[in-house]
């Protein structure tokens, strides 16, 4: 099986973030991407290989025109106008009426116009990498529309908290949507119909960025299990009340074990059965271990293989796995590559 790499997420490497109001050391690092693709060097039947580079024009169709150019330039225009060098911490958070309609041109207004938490920074080599981590998705569908049954994306930094126009939670640009959309336009153009993508995100927090985008797209169907947000990040989404034709929400109670987890897994797979995707947009995330530092869920390493041996037996449909969260260091290379053993095991 095909996985996707490269080393441009090493130049995303921010100093620090601010948490439960304590300035800690950043906790999306580049260590965590360089220890998967270690670890899976080592694996048998994974078969690196490297991005390419696409149109911009794919980017367009997931997010806004300004907030893409933003990406782009914000870094620039923060040191020029003579701010903290290490990078961009938002130190406004406007809300309702504060936020206006626009971001004004002043660099500290555009930050928290078009960033949502202090969690997440952009430094001088973020657009760089974020890029790269798309075109990593995107080489992904690629070789999914080639005729792969599965690919894995080892993408950092991780997508699913960008929204529309919004970057939150270590995201910038939503590398699953971005591949779900390419997949529905290419596949459509093989098939000369409507093409169903279901997208499957498993990392323990709400993919709310993922819920934003799919609200303006087509044909695509976004179901996500994650941490109750009366608990966790992002605090504010991933409630029922949320669900619409194009979105499901799972939340679930801190410390859930594997036997509860599984039943809900399987109900999302049923429903994503039911809407008939042609291919699947697994996003995944291994904070639902138990032993992660940001979850509180109580999963067992074994959940992993289990996950996605039912994913294949059931789904049977071209499947591509994006990388997104894990935190807990000694444990994250073991716990994807038991999720893509299955994957591996299973390759025509
Ligand atoms: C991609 C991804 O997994 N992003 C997650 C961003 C979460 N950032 C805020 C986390 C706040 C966690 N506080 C929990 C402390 C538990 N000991
Ligand atoms: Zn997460």
């Amino acid at each position: 099986m095909k996985v996707v790499y490269s080393p441009h997420h090493i130049l995303h490497n921010p100093p620090k973030e601010f948490i439960s109001s304590k300035v800690v050391a950043y906790g999306e690092s580049p260590e965590r991407a360089e220890l998967i693709y270690e670890f899976l060097m080592d694996v048998e039947g994974a078969e690196l290989i490297s991005a390419e580079t696409f149109d911009h024009g794919h980017f367009f169709k997931v997010h806004s025109t300004e907030y893409l150019e933003y990406l782009q330039t914000a870094y620039e225009e923060w040191v020029a106008a003579g701010l903290w060098a290490e990078g961009i911490m938002p130190e406004f958070f406007p809300i309702g009426k504060l936020r206006g309609h626009r971001p004004g041109k002043s660099p500290e207004g555009k930050a928290g116009f078009y960033m949502t938490d202090s969690c997440t920074m952009i430094v001088k080599g973020t657009w760089e990498a974020v890029r790269y981590s798309g075109y990593t998705a995107l080489t992904g569908a690629k070789h999914l529309l080639m005729g792969q049954s599965s690919v894995f994306s080892l993408c950092r930094p991780p997508g699913h908290h960008a929204g529309f126009d919004y970057a939150g939670g270590y995201c910038f640009v939503n590398n699953t949507a971005l591949a779900a959309k390419y997949l529905q336009d290419s596949g459509e153009l093989k098939s000369n119909g409507g093409v169903k993508v279901g997208i499957l995100d498993l990392d323990f927090h709400h993919g709310n960025g993922t819920q934003d985008i799919v609200q303006r797209l087509e044909n695509i169907l976004f179901i996500s299990l994650h941490g109750d947000p009366d608990y966790s990040y992002p605090y504010l989404t991933g409630f029922t009340s949320e669900n619409t034709s194009k979105n499901i929400n799972f939340p679930l109670s801190p410390g859930i074990t594997d036997e509860n987890y599984f039943k809900v897994f399987c109900d999302a797979v049923s429903t994503l059965q039911q809407f008939g995707a042609s291919y699947l947009v697994v996003s995944l995330g291994v904070d639902t271990f138990e032993k992660d530092p940001l979850g509180n869920f109580c999963l067992s390493a074994k959940i992993y293989p289990r996950l996605a041996e039912y994913l294949i037996n059931e789904m049977k449909v071209p499947t591509l796995i994006v990388m997104e969260g894990g935190y807990n260091k000694e444990f994250l290379a073991s716990n994807v590559a038991s999720f893509l053993k299955p994957f591996f095991d299973h390759q025509p």
